[in-house]
């Protein structure tokens, strides 16, 4: 080997194993390279990853949201379904009671109607003379009587009655018509408190009605107070504690004898004191006489406008519907004492007088607010004209 091999020998060498080393440099950079991707694809993932773990958790969160919504959307609904429900079987269970109760002044008026209009068959002066009898006999009073057989004549005259059998429900308009008296708009509770003095001749059905009201009104969520201002006997002081215990509400009450305007004054300081929506006032049916009875009803009377000016006062006098005609001259007599604003007519269950209620419509300018057709604390209803009816004609 000459020195030109040699020398190309050696520079063989040296170029061979740098051009080896640079080509193992660049595979290494290469390697590093892709380790490096490989790392930077990696890290690239698991920061998707991880962003979609926590979209997937916030969409899983919304989606558990969204559920909680809808479940708590149907259970309100089957809550406002239940309560339509109550509501739609508490008016039909009223009215069913309503018809129960009215059952015999039914078979009183309409019966004796049917039974007066099985013998015509043509509408003249006669038909007309036995439905007024009739009328009348069903204390419908002669004032509404005179109203009611007027307007069929007057009908029969136009040509719009022909048939007996066009009588009946000639008959029912007409009474709705007198009836809807009681339905103008009730008084406008402003301040939100309200007194109730619950008046009325002994037996009447007072004391009964305060505690029918008392359930009535706690039922309907309002806070009640009561006062025993009934304190001529003992035992009216103890029938109402057994109405206040049965209903769950408080009551004010002294001893026997004692100054009822007294009571009414306690109850009135309390039921401030205590914020209280509605305070019913129990009072007297007899006194030593009935001047006493009547100066007794003027004094708390006065006593309550006196000390509770911001309250709605609501003076109701209770009538036995099974006295009749009788209600009539008490509501007179009571309305010479104080304002009357409304009345309870009681016992219609018991009494095949219900007409009275149309004549105490047609004679006294006053509302009948509320009946009682049992002796349950549930059997106390607000008067609907159109119900009524509807009930007595069924
Ligand atoms: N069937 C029936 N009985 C009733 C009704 N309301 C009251 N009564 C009954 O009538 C009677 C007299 O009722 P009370 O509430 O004590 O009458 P009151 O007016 O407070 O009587 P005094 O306190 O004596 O003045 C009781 O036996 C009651 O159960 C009603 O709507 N229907
Ligand atoms: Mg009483």
């Amino acid at each position: 080997m000459g020195l030109f091999d040699n020398i190309f020998k050696k520079k063989e060498e040296k170029v061979v194993p740098m051009t080896w080393n640079r080509h193992e440099e660049e595979k290494e950079i290469v390697q590093v390279e892709e380790k490096m991707q490989e790392v930077l694809d990696e890290e690239i993932v698991e920061d998707i990853k991880t962003e979609v773990t926590k979209e997937v958790v916030k969409v899983v969160k919304v989606a558990e949201e969204v559920k909680e919504e809808i479940k708590e959307e149907v259970k309100e609904e089957i809550k406002e379904d239940d309560v339509i429900e109550e509501l739609v079987e508490e008016k039909q269970s009223f009215f069913q009671k309503l018809v129960k109760g009215l059952s015999k002044t039914k078979s009183n008026i309409i019966g004796n109607i049917d039974n007066v209009l099985k013998g015509f068959t043509k509408i003249d002066e006669e038909l007309f003379e036995e439905l007024e009898e009739q009328l009348i006999m069903a204390d419908i009073g002669v004032a509404a009587t005179i109203d009611i057989i007027a307007d069929l004549r007057q009908k029969a005259k136009d040509g719009r009655l022909k048939e007996p059998s066009e009588i009946k429900s000639l008959l029912k308009e007409e009474i709705v018509k007198i009836l809807t008296f009681s339905d103008k708009p009730k008084k406008q509770d402003e301040s939100g408190k309200k007194v109730m003095l619950i008046i009325g001749v002994n037996g009447a059905g007072k004391t009964t009605s305060v505690g029918k009201l008392a359930s009535k009104y706690r039922k309907e969520g309002k806070k009640v107070l009561l006062a025993a201002a009934d304190t001529f006997r003992a035992a009216a002081i103890e029938q109402l504690a057994e109405w206040a215990n049965r209903a769950n509400i408080d009551l004010i009450k002294h001893k026997e004898g004692s100054d009822p305007g007294a009571v009414v004054f306690d109850a009135i300081a309390a039921a401030k004191a205590r914020k209280m929506d509605l305070l019913i006032c129990d009072t007297a049916g007899r006194l030593h006489n009935k001047k006493n009875l009547m100066d007794e009803l003027k004094k708390i009377y006065k006593i309550i406008e006196k000390e509770y000016p911001e309250a709605e006062k609501e003076m109701l006098l209770v009538l036995d519907a099974t006295t009749g005609q009788n209600a009539l001259q008490q509501a007179k007599l009571f309305g010479e004492i104080v304002d009357i604003d409304g009345l309870i007519l009681t016992k219609l269950d018991g009494t095949a007088k219900g007409g009275i209620v149309v004549a105490i419509n047609k004679e006294l300018n006053i509302p009948v607010r509320y009946i009682g057709v049992g002796e349950g604390i549930e059997d106390l209803q607000e008067f609907d004209a159109a119900e009524f009816v509807n009930a007595l004609f069924e």
